[in-house]
């Protein structure tokens, strides 16, 4: 090969091994109270927990994914007319040095295409991922069907 094709792919590896290979943890958010609702079957289950913004800029909820499930959404429930629906969400706003709420009748994670067993019990990690690139895992206690907090 002649030296400046050399040169070139010398570059090219550079530019590669300085692109970022793991999102950076997010050390604006805290997440507490973090639950799964497990119900039967293949059944979608659902993730709540409130996220606090620990910092001077709000932060965007963009997506979020799990070893235990082959799909998270984020949805939103909403009722019209006396019928509840569930809406997908592209982003959730976590205003600076506040908080964001998903709650069963609210905001939640949709979690899809269970890919690993949840049983009630066990604690069960989601990453959630943001609009400036960082990412923070977290682990979320199942709890059965009929459970309407992370306790009780
Ligand atoms: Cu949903």
């Amino acid at each position: 090969m002649r030296p400046n094709i050399l040169l070139a792919l010398a570059t090219a590896v550079a530019l590669a091994s300085a692109l970022p290979v793991h999102a950076k943890d997010s050390a604006a958010v805290r997440v507490s109270g973090a639950w799964i609702r497990v119900l039967p079957g293949s059944l979608p289950n659902a993730g709540y927990a409130v996220l606090h913004n620990d910092s001077n800029q709000v932060v965007d909820l963009v997506s979020a994914d799990s070893p235990a499930y082959g799909r998270v959404m984020l949805h939103k429930s909403v009722e019209t007319g006396g019928v509840s629906r569930m809406l997908p969400v592209k982003q959730l706003a976590i205003p600076a040095h506040g908080k964001a709420t998903l709650a069963p009748g609210g905001y939640h994670l949709m979690l899809m295409q269970r890919a690993l067993p949840v049983k009630p019990g066990m604690r069960v990690k989601i990453r959630l991922h943001f609009a400036d690139g960082s990412m923070l895992e977290s682990e979320f206690l199942a709890r059965p069907a009929n459970a309407t907090g992370i306790s009780g």
